[in-house]
């Protein structure tokens, strides 16, 4: 008895954080950044998003000190050419889970501050509605 009150305790220690903090109930994992040609004043990030929450997320912006402006964009193909558009929030439904890959949405940093170079690690702030947000390691990596 005293045994499986524990488990409750314990259970309820883990669940309550994540229903007060909401952004937390989005679970950020695989996040990196393209390194970019050392020329570029562009880097684009990638990330999976789900939701682990059992209510709608909503991010509605992204921050970092690493740059000048972050912002989250999607691309569509057009008339056979790539093209971005700007995504003002993402939506996520309980379980949804979204993947921000090469090709794909992406993150876009623009004007880099600090460099961004294979090896580096670059922490990004994810906004949800609520006012809440979650920081999240993007590691660097080159890719040719
Ligand atoms: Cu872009």
């Amino acid at each position: 008895m005293i045994l499986s009150g524990l488990r409750i305790a314990i259970l309820f220690s883990v669940l309550i954080p994540l229903a007060a903090v909401a952004c937390e109930s989005v679970d950020i994992t695989n996040a990196w950044i393209r390194e970019p040609p050392p020329s570029s004043n562009v880097a684009a990030g990638y990330f999976d998003a789900m939701n682990i929450g059992s209510e709608e997320q909503i991010i509605t912006s992204i921050k970092s000190s690493c740059c000048a402006r972050v912002s989250m964009h999607e691309t569509s193909i057009e008339g056979g050419r790539a093209r971005m558009h700007h995504l003002d929030a993402l939506k996520l439904a309980p379980t949804e889970k979204v993947n921000f890959a090469p090709n794909g949405a992406h993150l876009m940093l623009v004007g880099p501050v600090v460099p961004i170079r294979s090896s580096e690690v670059v922490e990004i702030n994810f906004f949800c509605l609520d006012g809440t947000s979650t920081p999240i390691e993007f590691k660097v990596l080159r890719t040719n």
